[in-house]
């Protein structure tokens, strides 16, 4: 009798079982075919399911024990399926779309030894690298990684090629622009299996900025996998390269990183200088950043940072110099000063130990990094834009894997 209770338990399971996998198929059917499923939908169902397993069982029976062990199977099943949704990366916008990033960066290694193992991966899918600013690394190194997963790659400036876009719900477009950010995004993800979006901040508005409004249009209408390539306020495929080139050059397992203000004529955003933080905390390194006063950053981003404003007293030591400008973020989007001191040189790199020099490019030599130290043998700059291949592979791949 005891068994024969749990053989009907486990019929019961097997078919639930069934009805989760034709479910799960069914929704990733209906996503391929661009139909329109969320990227939730499996859950959903999953947990739709045990709900009703819990009342049904609750009612019928009416008795606790039964009802605690039908719960602990079923939550056993939940975790099993949930664990398997969770393969594939839906999207990458920071550093907490990572779980764990110490075997992220042995991924990232894999690929970087093998770049053509995964090819099959990408067959006949397509990805849409979409721009509304200029650049040169992260469209060459993010198509290269695409080509390099056997990818497809479309690539488009969204900003001087298409028709002007609105991005404020419900307005009265009666004005230039031609067509809503919503509809534009939910059309290129109908002929995307991946899209990209670079989106800078306009640094007019903060609280719009760091509303990531374009970015989450994006993750809202898109209907595929979302690669940040530098939103408003961060920069993650910069900060995964410059974290994998770090563990290329460390000589201690948690070096001494830090993250310096530079001068720059251009009103810069904080998104590099943001990720940077955010990544190296994360990383476990010991991260002192150092500005003048004005330019501390959203401490949602660099908690966790020791904040030193004499820039030599913080290069004491340092196994690591990243160099950047940003505007300031209390006095939104304004350059408050120009101080020519603050170019790293030579003078600040002696108080260093031998430490190597980072930027994540492009860089106004001579205002940000003078030339001696940006062109020394200490200078990871080519390193880094070399890791961004490896940076965008790393991640496409785990979008493309279980997709
Ligand atoms: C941009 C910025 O500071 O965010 C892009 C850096 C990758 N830099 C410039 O606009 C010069
Ligand atoms: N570092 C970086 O993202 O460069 P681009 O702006 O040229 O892409």
């Amino acid at each position: 009798m005891f068994f024969g209770h749990y053989r009907s338990k486990l019929h019961e399971q097997h078919r639930h079982f069934f009805a989760y996998s034709i479910a799960y198929s069914f929704s990733k059917q209906k996503r391929r075919n661009g139909l329109g499923q969320s990227q939730f939908f499996y859950p959903k169902i999953a947990y739709h399911y045990q709900v009703r397993y819990y009342l049904r069982h609750f009612c019928e029976q009416g008795k606790s024990h039964r009802f605690f062990e039908n719960a602990l199977i079923s939550v056993f099943f939940f975790l099993l399926f949930a664990h398997k949704t969770s393969f594939s990366m839906k999207q990458f916008t920071s550093v907490k779309d990572i779980d764990k990033l110490p075997e992220l960066i042995e991924e990232a290694f894999e690929v970087k030894k093998n770049p053509f193992a995964f090819k099959q991966l990408g067959e006949n899918k397509t990805m849409g690298l979409f721009f509304l600013n200029p650049s040169l690394r992260t469209r060459l190194s993010t198509q290269k990684a695409a080509f390099n997963l056997g990818m497809n790659c479309m690539v488009f400036n969204l900003n001087n090629e298409g028709w002007s876009i609105e991005t404020k719900d419900g307005v009265v477009m009666n004005g230039n622009a031609a067509e809503h950010i919503k509809d534009a995004v939910a059309v290129m993800g109908q002929y995307c299996d991946v899209m990209g979006i670079r989106s800078f901040a306009n640094l007019q508005n903060r609280s719009e900025d760091y509303a990531e409004i374009v970015l989450n249009n994006f993750l809202k209408y898109a209907n595929t996998p979302i690669v940040s390539m530098e939103s408003a306020t961060l920069h993650p495929l910069q900060s995964l390269a410059d974290i994998i080139t770090i563990e290329e050059h460390k000589k201690t397992a948690h070096p001494k990183v830090v993250l310096s203000w530079a001068p720059h004529p251009r009103a810069l955003p904080q998104a590099v200088a943001n990720s940077f933080a955010e990544w190296t905390v994360r990383a476990g390194y010991e991260l002192v950043i150092t500005h003048p006063e004005g330019y501390e950053l959203d401490p949602q981003f660099s908690k966790g940072a020791i904040i030193e404003y004499d820039q030599k007293k913080a290069f004491e030591g340092a196994d690591f110099v990243y160099a950047k400008n940003w505007s300031s973020y209390q006095h939104y989007g304004q350059i408050l000063n120009q101080n020519p001191a603050w170019t790293v040189s030579e003078a600040q790199m002696q108080q260093s130990k031998e430490a190597f020099f980072m930027h994540c490019l492009p860089v106004r030599r001579n205002v940000v990094v003078t030339d001696q130290v940006i062109d020394s043998s200490h200078s990871l700059i080519l390193q880094q834009a070399a890791n961004r291949v490896v940076s965008a592979q790393t991640i496409l791949k785990k979008m493309l894997e279980n997709s």
